[in-house]
């Protein structure tokens, strides 16, 4: 399929000044090369309020990204991958030579994110101009595939990109799963096409028996599921396994063991971490930005930090019980087409609980999701 083209309108705003701009110096600041420079698919229309516009010629992806079509002068720009975000618009760029670069991210690919909080993110392969020794401007984001995202209030925020896996790192202990949250995970992981590996970590706390009804269940389903400890190294083999000569994330809670784990499963790396508080149960949030790292048994890693709430985000209500995958042989027994198995009478799906086909936890959770209730 070709992909389809699509004009987008993109505020544009001066770097520097008052918004409204007089003709002259929208010259001006392009010589100075304050402003990215026109690519000549852009034009500027208009004077006045609407020269703050531009219309630009996007693709849309499959997945529905809109790639620019921005003029690039490849031949100035090297090849690399963000390692690391340092505040909103400054990454780590990590060339194919292996060198460092810190990098800006050039205005309009800012502005024509806007409908994601964050324009770049860890795990991204970019084109960037290099400035002086160790500086860029990233000039072009190559289309992404694997994402984990998530909503926020407004937005979709990306957590990081181009993973082929998502280890979701969970505790039977503080802070404790719920497992509506494994199943955010899960439908965050199906939409941003990553497979995903559940690791229920700190199984030195408990008894295993304790953690095998929630781990079968998963594993019934068809899902990778590995009961780990970074303190005494149970599981890890496995997990190594899962992960070896793959891209993946780990995402999940604070204080869950991200961290640990990656430190456990490669020594070398010595990621920051910390007690939970033993007040609340709950992590402190040490690791404060996403952080790419290789791994000596090939492939990477991402260690992110911890997520208080999984929040979806474009998952219509009609569109959760698909990601339930337990449920789509009974749906065909609703007598409602448009059957939602909360209250309806003679539903497929309630008497497949009642008669212990359908696990009771997931379809309570299932109705969490429905809810949108998130704790
Ligand atoms: N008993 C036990 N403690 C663990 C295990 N894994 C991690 N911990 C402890 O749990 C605490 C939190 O671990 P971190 O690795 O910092 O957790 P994190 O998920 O990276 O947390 P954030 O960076 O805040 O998101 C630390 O005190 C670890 O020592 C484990 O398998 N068993
Ligand atoms: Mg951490
Ligand atoms: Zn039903």
């Amino acid at each position: 399929m070709s992909p389809r083209k699509r004009k987008i309108r993109v505020q544009f705003r001066k770097n520097r000044g008052k918004r409204t701009r007089a003709d002259h110096t929208w010259k001006e600041s392009i010589r100075q090369g304050q402003e990215d420079q026109l690519a000549s698919n852009e034009r500027i229309s208009g004077k006045g309020e609407l020269s703050r516009h531009r219309t630009v010629i996007a693709e849309e992806t499959e997945t529905g990204e809109l790639i620019a079509a921005l003029d690039v002068d490849e031949a100035a720009c090297l090849r690399g991958r963000v390692v690391s975000i340092v505040g909103s618009h400054q990454c780590r760029v990590q060339a194919d030579d292996g060198r460092l670069y810190s990098c800006v991210v050039r205005k309009v690919l800012r502005t024509l994110s806007q409908d994601v909080r964050n324009p770049i993110v860890a795990g991204d392969l970019v084109l960037f101009e290099p400035q002086g020794e160790d500086q860029g401007i990233i000039q072009r984001i190559e289309p992404r595939q694997g994402v984990l995202g998530r909503g926020t209030d407004r937005q979709w925020q990306l957590l990081v990109s181009n993973v082929d896996r998502a280890v979701i790192v969970v505790t039977p202990v503080a802070p404790h799963f719920k497992l509506s949250l494994i199943d955010r995970f899960l439908i965050g992981c199906h939409q941003g096409g990553v497979k995903p590996i559940i690791c229920i970590n700190k199984c030195d706390l408990v008894q295993i028996s304790e953690i095998l009804p929630a781990a079968g269940l998963y594993a019934n389903l068809g899902y990778d599921v590995v009961l780990t400890s970074a303190l005494n190294g149970y599981g890890l083999n496995q997990l190594r396994q899962f992960i070896q000569g793959t891209a993946s994330v780990f995402s999940g809670q604070s204080g869950v063991g991200k961290s640990s784990l990656l430190n456990a499963i490669q020594p070398g790396l010595s990621l920051k971490t910390a007690q939970v508080a033993q007040d609340s149960g709950k992590g402190r949030h040490t690791t404060r930005t996403a952080l790419l790292q290789p791994l000596e048994f090939g492939g990477w890693v991402v260690d992110t930090p911890g997520i208080r709430k999984m929040r979806l985000w474009d998952v219509p209500a009609e569109h959760v019980e698909g990601y339930f995958l337990e449920f789509r042989p009974f749906v065909r027994y609703c007598r409602f087409p448009n059957c939602r198995h909360v209250h309806e009478q003679d539903c497929g799906i309630k008497s497949a609980v009642q008669s212990g086909l359908i696990a009771r936890p997931r379809y309570e959770s299932y109705l969490r999701i429905l809810s949108d209730d998130e704790d």
